[in-house]
């Protein structure tokens, strides 16, 4: 064996740290099959044989954004064809389908609109509250976060705080691309830089909400870049702890301005999974976010590192409006045949990782008696 795989192999085995020299040489230099390999005992080590996933359904709110990053096609101008907002009555009707689905979870995220202050954002997280008190919102990355306090010329503490008052719950893991200052200023140049998108997840898991992380690959970046992204990533986790899951994007390329690149294969999503796997020791749970790997490479990235392959996940766009061939939900049966077939455990979790009961759209957290059923 290569003696810096062999130095990599002990450490890992014995639950130390892998550094940044060495995250490179693995993504550069080991096969498929030994990075899963090694990424799979850690896996193992630390779920088991149990792959997590949520009920879940997304609101985008609008797709109306002063930004114009080169990887997206979801954005829109405010006078295009394409531009829509949503109204309270809107947010009621995806709420009501959430809650007659079982969802536990509503993920909203969207673009940052020229004409809507503050206040219309808070507006959406409290009619989702009042429409169902029970859903966790996993609401608004750090670049909105950031666009708020420029909105309302407040700290990002005061900005929290209104949400949070509202019924926000945690925040989602978007807008991380990759913390690189070169290549963020190639595909994002005007959004909140890396250094704010970490201040921000900071003073979040210092104001008591958990959120996830992300890392957009397959574009502009390579080995080097990727590393430095984690290693920023298991930092901050070493601070403050308040990272629940680290999910790998997949670039799709279609209708955007990087559509010349081609969308990342196969091989480099597993190899994504397992080095991620392999870096962020400091994290409980890896996603292969099924939409975006598609459900075959989703399944099998159970085996190379992955636990969760999130959730039902109705009315996703982003990605369907950059290519994704993927259909834009999954039943319960569909995602616990997938982790079945991959020898895997299925086992329903909330937004917070705590283990789901239901009966049909009436769930509970474990340990906790279930509600009674509406009449
Ligand atoms: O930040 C946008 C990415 C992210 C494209 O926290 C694209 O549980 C690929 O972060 N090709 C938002 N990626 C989505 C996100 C997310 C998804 C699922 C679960 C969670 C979670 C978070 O989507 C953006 C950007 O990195 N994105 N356009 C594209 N064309
Ligand atoms: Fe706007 Fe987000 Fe798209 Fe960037 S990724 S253009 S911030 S909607």
């Amino acid at each position: 064996m290569n003696p810096t795989l062999n130095t990599i192999t002990e450490k890992i085995r014995n639950g130390q740290r892998v550094s940044v020299e060495e995250g490179i040489f693995l993504d550069e230099h080991v096969d498929l099959m030994t990075l899963g390999r090694l990424a799979n005992e850690i896996r193992e080590r630390k779920n088991g044989n149990d792959a997590f996933y949520n009920t879940n359904i997304h609101l985008n709110p609008t797709n109306v954004c002063v930004y114009r990053c080169r990887f997206c096609a979801f954005r829109s101008d405010l006078k295009s064809e394409k531009a829509y907002v949503f109204t309270d009555d809107m947010v009621r009707a995806r709420v009501a389908e959430a809650t007659a689905a079982g969802a536990t979870e509503i993920h909203v995220v969207g673009g940052l609109h020229h004409q809507k202050k503050f206040d219309w954002y808070v507006n959406i997280v409290r009619v989702i509250r009042e429409s169902d008190p029970k859903i966790h919102i996993k609401a608004w990355t750090p670049v909105e976060i950031h666009w708020f306090s420029h909105l309302t010329k407040q700290p990002y503490e005061w900005v929290f705080k209104e949400l949070i008052d509202a019924g926000m719950g945690s925040m989602p893991g978007g807008g991380a691309e990759i913390f690189d200052e070169e290549v963020r200023s190639q595909i994002c140049e005007h959004k909140a830089d890396s250094s704010k998108w970490l201040d921000i997840h900071r003073v979040a898991h210092q104001m008591g909400l958990r959120s996830n992380a992300t890392m957009l690959y397959g574009h502009l970046e390579s080995a080097r870049h990727r590393a430095d992204h984690l290693n920023r990533l298991r930092e901050l986790q070493d601070e403050t702890g308040g990272f629940q899951t680290f999910i790998p994007l997949a670039f799709h390329p279609d209708h955007t301005g990087l559509d010349y690149i081609p969308k990342p294969t196969g091989h480099m999503d597993l190899r994504m999974v397992a080095l991620s796997r392999i870096m962020l020791d400091n994290f409980d749970h890896i996603k292969a976010y099924w939409i975006m790997l598609g459900e075959q490479i989703a399944q099998t990235a159970l085996s190379f590192g992955a636990d969760d392959v999130d959730g039902t996940v109705v009315h996703e766009i982003i990605y369907h409006d950059a290519g994704a061939k993927t259909p834009e939900g999954l039943t319960v049966t569909q995602l616990h045949r997938m982790i079945r077939e991959a020898g895997r455990n299925p086992v329903e979790r909330d937004t917070l990782y705590r283990r789901v009961q239901r009966d049909g759209a009436n769930w509970w957290v474990e340990g906790h008696a279930p509600e009674p059923l509406l009449a």
